[in-house]
């Protein structure tokens, strides 16, 4: 009876762990959403337009990790739709385009609105500081600051990438996916 029980608490466990993730993909437009979805779908660079609407796919950048990510399109006029797709979020990737110096205080106006919503409390948030190869990038540190990330309630990380050659991408992932389950964790606490 001891024995058949357990086995059934690893199979659950098994088809908790396996759920994917869903994770939400936010940012201005042309930060670089759509490229990073499909560097960590297809391991390409591909040549995007601009998302009217979204992009969804599901994605196993590591062992074991399974999200499935919604990328949604960051123009102005499209921006009131992102409030649709946060039911259920159980992590935002905030991508910010670091060499658009002159956008920042709007990336940190928009990512705050964001966090206001009650479906995004306590979610974990990985800032994509992307666009690093470019010149005249802001550095990470920088990204922290003029975000305003210390003032957040949520578990936040940021992680300088490069989306066209992947730089620093899988390490985002794997920070977000640690931060998922500890999410998870504290869910089940409350
Ligand atoms: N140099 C450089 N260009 C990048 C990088 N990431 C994305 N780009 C380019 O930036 C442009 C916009 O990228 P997208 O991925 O379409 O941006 P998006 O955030 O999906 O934009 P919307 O769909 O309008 O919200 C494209 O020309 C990309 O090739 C990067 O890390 N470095
Ligand atoms: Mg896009």
């Amino acid at each position: 009876m001891g024995n058949w029980l357990s086995r059934l608490g690893d199979v659950l466990q098994g088809f908790t762990s396996s759920c994917p993730s869903r994770i939400l993909m936010l940012g201005l437009d042309a930060a670089g959403k759509t490229t990073i979805l499909y560097k960590l779908k297809l391991n390409e660079t591909i040549s995007t337009i601009p998302t009217i609407g979204f992009n969804v796919e599901t994605v196993t950048p590591v062992k074991g990790v399974t999200f499935t990510v919604w990328d949604v399109g960051g123009q102005d006029k499209i921006r009131p739709l992102w409030r649709h797709y946060y039911n259920g979020t159980e992590g935002l990737i905030f991508v910010v385009d670091s060499s658009d110096v002159a956008r920042v205080k709007e990336a940190q106006d928009e990512l705050h609105s964001i966090l206001e919503y009650s479906e995004m409390e306590r979610i974990p948030v990985v800032v994509m500081a992307n666009k690093q190869d470019l010149p005249g990038a802001i550095s990470v540190s920088d990204v922290v600051s003029k975000l305003e990330l210390q003032g957040l309630k949520n578990p936040w990380h940021v992680q300088g990438t490069c989306a066209t050659n992947g730089e620093g991408i899988i390490d985002g992932v794997q920070t977000m996916a640690k931060m998922v389950k500890n999410f998870r964790k504290r869910k089940q606490a409350y």
